[in-house]
C-alpha cells in the first residue's frame, strides 16, 4: 500500500445533487433544462468548463462579463446548498477507509476540482484527515486531464502506480487512468467503463479487498 487520493464531491460527500442543482437553476436563467445525462458529464470538471459545456449545449454566447456573473451566481446558489453539511452527511465507507489508510501508514490526499474544498472538509470535520489537499484553486486543467491527481502524486512523493484513486465522474476516472494510477469507480447507477475497478459505494469494498490488491 503507498497511497490514497480522495475525490471530493460524490466520493466523500454527497454535494453532486447540489452542484446539479445549482447548474440547473443557471441553464433555466440562460434558457434551457439541464438533463440528468448532461449533469454526469459535469462531473468532475471545473466549474468555469462546466459553464462553456451548459453554454455549448444551450447553443448561447456570452461575453466574459456574463460568464463571470454567471459563475459567482452558480457558486453562490452552491454555497448556499452546502451551508449546512456537517459530519453526518459524510458518505458510508469514508471512515472506515480513514482508519484503514491511518493503521497502515498509508497517507490519503484530496484531489477535487472544486475551489470549495476546504470549505467542505472543515464543514464534514476531516480536514486534518488529510496529507495533501489538491483542489481547484492549485490545478489550471480540468479533469479529465491527470494534473489534479499527478500533483497529489509529487506532493506526496510516491509513484502513481502505488496510488489508488476513489472516483464518481467519468472525467475523474479518464484523469486516475491517465495518471497511470489504480482508478476505482464509486457509482450506485452505473458502472463507469475503464475504471480499473467498480464498486457501487465505498462501503461495498472490503478492507480484504486491499490487502489482495497487489501494486505492480
Ligand atoms: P466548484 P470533484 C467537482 O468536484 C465537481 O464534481 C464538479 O461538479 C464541480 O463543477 C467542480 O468540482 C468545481 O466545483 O464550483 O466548487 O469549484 O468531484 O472533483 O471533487
Ligand atoms: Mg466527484
Amino acid at each position: 500500500m503507498k497511497a490514497f487520493i480522495f475525490d471530493l464531491d460524490g466520493v466523500i460527500v454527497d454535494t453532486a445533487k447540489y452542484h446539479f442543482k445549482s447548474w440547473k437553476i443557471i441553464a433555466k436563467k440562460i434558457g434551457f433544462k439541464l438533463s440528468k445525462t448532461q449533469n454526469e458529464l459535469l462531473k468532475g470538471v471545473s466549474r468555469e468548463e462546466s459553464l462553456n459545456k451548459v453554454l455549448n449545449w444551450g447553443g448561447i454566447s456570452i461575453d466574459r462579463l456574463e460568464k463571470n456573473k454567471y459563475l459567482e451566481e452558480k457558486n453562490e446558489l452552491y454555497k448556499g446548498f452546502i451551508n449546512n453539511l456537517n459530519h453526518m452527511d459524510i458518505l458510508p465507507g469514508v471512515n472506515k477507509l480513514i482508519n484503514f489508510a491511518r493503521n497502515n501508514n498509508i497517507p490519503i490526499a484530496l484531489g477535487s476540482a472544486s475551489k470549495n474544498a476546504h470549505r467542505i472538509l472543515e464543514k464534514l470535520g476531516i480536514k486534518n484527515k488529510f496529507k495533501v489537499i489538491i483542489d481547484g484553486n492549485l490545478t489550471s486543467k480540468s479533469k479529465p486531464h491527470p494534473e489534479v491527481f499527478l500533483r497529489g502524486a509529487e506532493i506526496l512523493g510516491i509513484n502513481p502506480k502505488n496510488i489508488i484513486v476513489f472516483e464518481d465522474s467519468i472525467a475523474g476516472i479518464e484523469a486516475a487512468n491517465k495518471a497511470k494510477m489504480i482508478s476505482i469507480a464509486v457509482c450506485a447507477k452505473r458502472k463507469i467503463k475503464n475504471a480499473t475497478f467498480n464498486f457501487n459505494s465505498l462501503d461495498d469494498i472490503s478492507l480484504e479487498f486491499f490487502e489482495k490488491l497487489e501494486f505492480k
